[in-house]
């Protein structure tokens, strides 16, 4: 497990890390996924994510293979069923979605996928999925067929990731859905947090470099930014300059 090892030693530096979620069906064309992918290698973002919770469109093995042939940076995986499933990927989020009660997505899709995976080269990562009010129904909350923790109910969040870690889990994502309206609230960011002691993820709804900040100061180890990037790929450099400078600060660079 190199990658996951190396991003927990860094995480237990407490370096902030900075992923770039890649949704194959929001492509509009190849110029400009690489241009995306070119910025995201010079920003040398953390790590590449691809998937999302329905995907139409054929270009989840081109994007990663357009990916893989330009940089070392990892791609991993963020698939919402058993089908969005490419091995060209480095790792996959092996996702356990803690914070429904949808068996299919807590047990059911990885009985589907776990062969392959096992045969595979890829490093799977076990992580506690946990989906929050994000104030708009998102399609992941749709799809899930699950009712996302309510964002002002802490003490739900809190057990349900203390949970996850109890039961192996090796991550913790708390996403608010792509195209959130509101991000996780710092406070919920910061009890989380303080009750885990394996890596923290939020994305969803990161859409400025001020809710990076607020989302990293309030203790994620790792943000995830989507939408926002598609739209504006400058977005990209910003984020990338408050993590450097965060890094600085707390004398991890
Ligand atoms: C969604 O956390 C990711 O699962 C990213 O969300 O697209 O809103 O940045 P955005």
């Amino acid at each position: 497990k190199k990658i996951l090892s190396k991003l927990n030693l860094s995480v237990s530096e407490g370096k902030k890390a900075f992923a770039l979620l890649i949704d194959p069906d929001k492509v509009q064309n190849l110029q400009e996924l690489q241009r995306v992918i070119h910025t995201a290698i010079e920003c040398k973002v953390d790590f590449f994510m691809v998937g999302g919770s329905l995907i139409l469109s054929d270009f989840l093995g081109p994007c990663i293979s357009h990916i893989k042939a330009l940089t070392e940076i990892p791609v991993v995986l963020f698939p919402g069923n058993n089908q969005y499933i490419d091995l060209q990927a480095d790792a996959i989020f092996y996702l356990s979605l803690i914070s429904g009660r949808n068996p299919d997505l807590l047990i059911g899709q990885h009985v589907l996928s776990a062969p392959i995976l096992k045969r595979s080269q890829m490093e799977v990562w076990p992580t506690g999925y946990m989906l929050i009010d994000g104030g708009n129904k998102t399609s992941v909350s749709y799809m899930s067929n699950t009712t996302p923790i309510p964002k002002d109910k802490y003490d739900i969040a809190m057990s349900t990731a203390i949970a996850g870690e109890l039961l192996g889990q090796q991550l913790i994502y708390m996403d608010a859905g792509s195209g959130a309206d509101q991000m996780i609230s710092e406070r919920m960011i910061a009890s989380v947090k303080r009750a885990i002691d394996i890596p923290l993820i939020i994305g969803g709804g990161i859409n400025n470099v001020q809710k990076a900040k607020s989302a990293w100061k309030s203790g994620a180890d790792v943000i995830v930014v989507g939408n926002a990037i598609e739209k504006d790929p400058e977005l990209l450099i910003e984020i990338t300059e408050a993590k450097t400078l965060l890094n600085q600060q707390l004398n991890v660079h």
